[in-house]
């Protein structure tokens, strides 16, 4: 089974239809016992494979010529609402580049927009909120969200993507801290301001806050799970602008909680953030299987701060992609060579795929990590 015509083997197709079976809800399933599991769920658990896999943050959409026509003229949330259309987006960047890896096409922000909050995605900006998140009255806008409701559009989206796909879907969910940095500062912030004076000046509404958005990732990350993702992600994007001792207190708290309620689900949990090398090892602490790094530090140093307790997930530099092919060569051979063959590396970038950036580079980048990461060792213990 091959459906998208793509090369993966046919072993490894099948092995993801069982992965992923959507039969029954993730959390009712006895975990699969896949003749061949692919290459992204072995790496994730630091078992040795027969390649590096690799996939992109940001695969999907705007540096793809061929996403446009498809998202059409709407807004992104009208795009990811309409399950045909985010299937299509979610599959483009699998058929061009072979990657190991799908990314479900939706937000971190589409929950919140789900259950009413009232946030936006601007195009050119991301993610607005005419009225901003400011005291313990707008815990109400925050109401529990119901999956099968709130978001059928997205288990739909799953559920057609898991018969389709031959390769894992990476199911995902924006966490507390860079979630509330959205609706606390109603707009992409530099600094942070207004997030970490509520975090420190009214720590009690800060905490509810955030225990509210966690819930939301839990239904949200359980749904896909449930629908038939094989692995997810949480994203923390923005939690590298905290002092370690304010992730301590105020934001690792609530990863910890969403991550040891996902446990039961028996998937690779991801977690990343930019900027995140000094909350490298808390960010492992977590519960995380797999911890994203950013360009600023080596694979081999985060293995280092991480203890070897994790599998790792980057780190080339998405800004190299926009030059010569000869020098992204030389750096993906660096990022494979710092790595040194060890069998829990997920070849990614350090964040999400820039928008100019031509996909030819990309389809190179992923030739190259499959041909080099077999050769340098990937398979050796
Ligand atoms: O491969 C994919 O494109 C998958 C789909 C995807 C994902 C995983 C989108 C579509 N957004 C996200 C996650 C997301 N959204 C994150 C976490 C990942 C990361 O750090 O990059 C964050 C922080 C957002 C918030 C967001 N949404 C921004 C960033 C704004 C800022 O603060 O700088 C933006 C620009 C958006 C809009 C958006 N989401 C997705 C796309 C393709 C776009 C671009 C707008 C469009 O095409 O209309």
């Amino acid at each position: 089974m091959d459906p998208c015509g793509l090369n993966p083997n046919v072993a490894e197709s099948d092995t993801v239809a069982m992965v992923n079976s959507p039969s029954k809800p993730r959390s009712e399933q006895a975990p699969a016992q896949p003749a061949t599991t692919p290459a992204l769920l072995r790496a994730a658990r630091q078992q040795p494979g027969d390649r590096v896999p690799v996939w992109f943050m940001r695969q999907a959409g705007r540096s793809l010529p061929e996403y446009f026509p498809v998202r059409g003229e709407g807004t992104i949330l009208d795009a990811i609402q309409d399950a045909d259309r985010a299937t299509e987006i979610t599959l483009q960047p699998v058929r061009r580049y072979g990657v190991d890896a799908a990314i479900l096409f939706s937000d971190i922000v589409t929950p919140i927009w789900a259950v009413g909050f009232g946030i936006d995605i601007t195009p050119g900006v991301g993610p607005e909120c005419e009225k901003p998140f400011a005291s313990a009255d707008d815990l109400e806008r925050l109401r529990p969200l119901d999956p099968d409701k709130d978001l059928s559009f997205q288990i739909e989206t799953v559920t057609n993507l898991v018969s389709e796909l031959p390769v894992p879907l990476i199911g995902f969910a924006g966490a507390p801290f860079t979630l509330a940095a959205y609706l606390i500062e109603g707009k992409p912030s530099r600094d942070y301001g207004k997030v970490k004076s509520l975090m420190a000046n009214d720590t009690e509404l800060w905490h509810k806050l955030c225990d509210r958005l966690a819930d939301i990732a839990i239904a949200t990350l359980r749904s896909q799970v449930d629908a038939g993702a094989a692995a997810v992600q949480l994203f923390d994007s923005w939690a590298g602008a905290l002092h370690p001792d304010h992730y301590r207190r105020y934001v690792a708290p609530h990863s910890e909680r969403i991550m040891s309620e996902l446990a039961d689900l028996g998937v690779p949990r991801f977690h990343f953030g930019v900027s995140t090398g000094e909350l490298l090892d808390q960010m492992a602490g977590v519960g995380a299987d797999v911890v994203g790094v950013d360009w600023r530090t080596s694979i081999s140093d985060a293995r280092m701060r991480t203890g070897g307790k994790v599998a790792l997930q980057g780190n080339l530099d998405p800004a190299l992609c926009l030059g010569s092919w000869e020098t992204v060569e030389r750096e993906v051979r660096a990022v494979l060579a710092n790595n040194n063959g060890h069998p829990g590396h997920i070849f990614n970038l350090g964040h999400g795929v820039l928008p100019q950036t031509n996909p030819e580079i990309l389809e190179r980048v992923v030739a190259l990590v499959h041909e080099e990461g077999t050769a340098s060792g990937s398979t050796a213990a």
